[in-house]
């Protein structure tokens, strides 16, 4: 049996595990991400998959903290593996351990694979976060795509890397998100056949931008997830990497508010802090407990492993 909760950022889902995971070892949290891929994989899969779970959900383990000053440490997974960090994630983990009364009033910092972040709690019930620096990579990045020639594009880290468009023809709407589905897959595809990446990792996260729709945001986006799925949020590293692009084309100044909408209409609200020659992104949104439930895997079930 494992005990979860339930919760949504803005649209988006996040299953925190609260009882029936095993601590995962290791001492940092890049070495328990790689244990628990190595070890716990299967756990991952019985937790956010089908029949479940499905393709949006993004799971949360807390473990120890990494360092003394951190309340625990979180890795992020999903229906195909692990997150370096996940913003509208940890608004979910921070709104669940509110809602379980685990968590002291004011600033707390949390351990994730990416690096350390700090989540505080507004009054208004909100939940705005300080994510690892963010930078932007690449201004001009160039990808060749079926049935659309060249798309020029930006590549930035926010805690996962992102490879920014304006939407080439498909509008921004939540009607057609099959479309953009497909085509950002197909840019996706592009970008690792044509090897354009960042220093290392491939890009696995690809957003569409249009036009805005609400009058407090800027932009408005679609956001492919590592797999088939795609953001209901406006993705919280997604927004930290756009900030940092915006900021590297003279568009966004340190302290700037920036709207960014998303697919399906909700709303995070960013900033960019200069410290010791990094840019820091805030970020603000709400999400709201969903679900406690019990996980139970029958001996007989074929599908207790989740449909893979
Ligand atoms: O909010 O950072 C985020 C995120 C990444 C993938 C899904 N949501």
């Amino acid at each position: 049996m494992i005990r979860v909760i339930d919760s949504h950022t803005e649209g988006e889902p996040t299953r925190v595990v609260i009882e029936g995971w095993p601590e995962p070892e290791g001492r940092t949290m890049v070495e328990r991400r790689e244990w628990m891929r190595s070890h716990q994989d299967g756990l991952r899969r019985r937790v956010v998959l089908e029949p479940r779970g499905h393709e949006a959900i993004v799971g949360a383990v807390l473990t120890r903290p990494e360092r003394r000053t951190s309340h625990c440490g979180i890795v992020f997974f999903n229906d195909v593996g692990y997150l370096g960090m996940c913003g509208h994630g940890l608004i979910g983990v921070v709104r669940t351990l509110l809602a379980r009364n685990e968590l002291p009033s004011g600033p707390a910092q949390f351990d994730t694979p990416a690096g350390p972040v700090v989540a505080t709690p507004g009054e208004d019930g909100s939940i705005t976060f300080e994510n690892v620096p963010a930078r932007c990579v690449a201004h001009q990045a160039e990808v060749q795509v079926d049935g659309i020639g060249t798309l020029v594009g930006e590549i930035g880290y926010g805690g996962n890397w992102f490879f920014f468009a304006e939407s080439p023809g498909e509008p921004v709407t939540y009607p057609n998100r099959a479309r953009l589905l497909a085509l950002s897959k197909r840019i996706r595809e592009s970008l690792w056949e044509q090897g354009v990446a960042n220093e290392a990792v491939p890009i696995d996260h690809v957003e569409l931008l249009g036009p805005p729709t609400r009058p407090d945001a800027d932009s408005k986006n679609f956001v492919l997830c590592p797999g088939e799925a795609y953001d209901r949020s406006p993705c919280g590293t997604g927004t930290s990497a756009k900030l940092a692009c915006l900021h590297a084309a003279g568009k966004l100044a340190v302290g700037e508010r920036w709207g960014q909408e998303s697919i399906t209409g909700s709303l995070f609200e960013g900033r960019l802090i200069e410290r010791q020659g990094t840019l820091v992104p805030t970020i603000r949104g709400r999400a709201w407990i969903t679900a406690e439930s019990t996980l139970r895997f029958e001996p007989d079930d074929p599908f207790a492993d989740g449909i893979v």
